[in-house]
């Protein structure tokens, strides 16, 4: 197939689902075409079979607020067209499930089909899209798609109620390549890899995230500060976002700074997850938990909050243990008590990774992906 994938390309879930979907798309022969205001950055390297074509978003002077979204719609139409695509994708469904519905009429004006998939994240639907400036047009979109689906069983039902949406949303989860995130089998590499962070003796902690207040970075701090006071330990975080120096205040704050590392954004976290003891993901929200499940894969157990769609992800006291929003101490006195117990530990790594090759592996989500859009291309047109 010809797919058109559109996403936001720079550092968020939803664009890293997205391109890990056009990669693994092309590796298997489909022809993916990535339309965004800028390639997305886990492409680089890896783009045998993908395109990409720049959303370029003209700023007149009249503009107040340049209109992305009418620049994004009449580029995938164009970019449909000479590339005769057999469909659109596009992920978190402001405003690109918008400018889609706009491509696909533009299209059917000049005689040709293009139907388009909306999927769900997060914040499209439990946070942005609620806001009742964008609530009815949204949707109207999510409605109007040609299908839609949703990474977690929560954020569809979420979709259903608070949209009063009534068509039908499949459940696709989210996905990790089990080989390119992967334990490092060989232990001496490991520990020698780990020395750029800590001493032999000392724990690694590791937060992955876009540092927005939803992720809570600062009870990553927290928690790493109690577990720090009772063993030898260090943390890594990796990521930006607002709540980056809120974090790097309190680390000073509480005398820490020189235990925590702060890398900012990284591109190859593949390399960094498996270095680590334990994640911590001590979100306000999370629909899915995409950094949980890739620290699963590189056989990381997470600490996390019982939210949203992570129960559906992280099985309690087996893959991870879950806990209250907020419960900091209990966090950190799980986490001491976990990185003490070395056969615990082990056996939940060992789960971890199981359940990510069992259950959420590329190679068996990608077929689902692909079924939905044989089954979308091949349907009768009814619009
Ligand atoms: O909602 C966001 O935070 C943005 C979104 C993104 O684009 O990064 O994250 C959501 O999508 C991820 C990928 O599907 C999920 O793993 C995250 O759980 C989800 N975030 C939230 O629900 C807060």
């Amino acid at each position: 197939m010809r797919i058109g994938i559109t996403c936001y390309p720079t550092y968020g879930g939803s664009g890293v689902v997205a391109t890990e979907l056009g990669i693994e798309l092309a590796a298997q022969g489909h022809e993916i075409h990535f339309i965004s205001y800028s390639q997305p950055f886990r492409l680089s390297g890896r783009d045998l079979g993908i395109f990409y074509h720049e959303v370029p978003v003209s700023n007149y002077p009249l503009f107040e607020f340049p209109p992305y979204d009418l620049a994004l719609a009449s580029r995938m139409a164009e970019v449909a067209e000479y590339y005769e695509l057999d469909l659109l994708h596009v992920h978190y469904a402001i405003p690109h499930s918008v400018s889609a519905l706009l491509a696909r009429q533009m299209l059917a004006a000049r005689g040709r089909r293009l139907p388009f998939v909306t999927t769900l994240h997060g914040t499209d639907i439990t946070l942005v899209g609620l806001d009742r400036s964008y609530l009815p047009i949204v949707r109207y979109a999510i409605q109007e798609s040609d299908g839609v689906t949703s990474i977690s069983e929560y954020l569809r039902a979420k979709t259903a109620a608070d949209f009063g949406i009534s068509r039908p949303i499949a459940v696709i989860p989210n996905f990790v390549n089990c080989d390119v995130y992967a334990p490092i089998k060989d232990e001496e590499k490991r520990a020698k890899a780990r020395e750029r962070f800590a001493r032999p003796d000392e724990k690694i902690l590791i937060h992955l995230s876009n540092f927005r207040p939803v992720k809570r970075v600062v009870d990553a701090v927290k928690i790493f500060a109690r577990v720090a006071s009772a063993m030898p330990s260090q943390l890594v975080l990796v990521g930006d976002g607002p709540d980056r120096s809120a974090a790097e205040w309190l680390a000073h704050d509480l005398g820490i700074q020189g235990r925590i590392h702060f890398l900012g954004k990284q591109e190859r976290v593949n390399e960094l997850l498996p270095l680590a003891d334990l994640m911590l993901m001590p979100s306000e929200l999370e629909s899915f938990g995409l950094a949980a499940l890739e620290a699963m894969a590189c056989k990381v157990p997470s600490i996390a909050t019982r939210v949203g769609g992570v129960p559906e992800l992280i099985d309690d006291g087996l893959t991870g243990l879950l806990f209250p929003v907020g419960a900091v101490e209990e966090m950190a006195d799980a986490a001491i008590e976990l990185l003490g117990d070395r056969q615990r530990l082990n056996a939940m790594r060992d789960t971890a990774r199981r359940t990510a090759q069992k259950r959420f592996c590329s190679t068996l989500v990608l077929p689902q992906y692909v079924n939905f859009y044989e089954s979308l291309v091949a349907a009768e047109v009814t619009r």
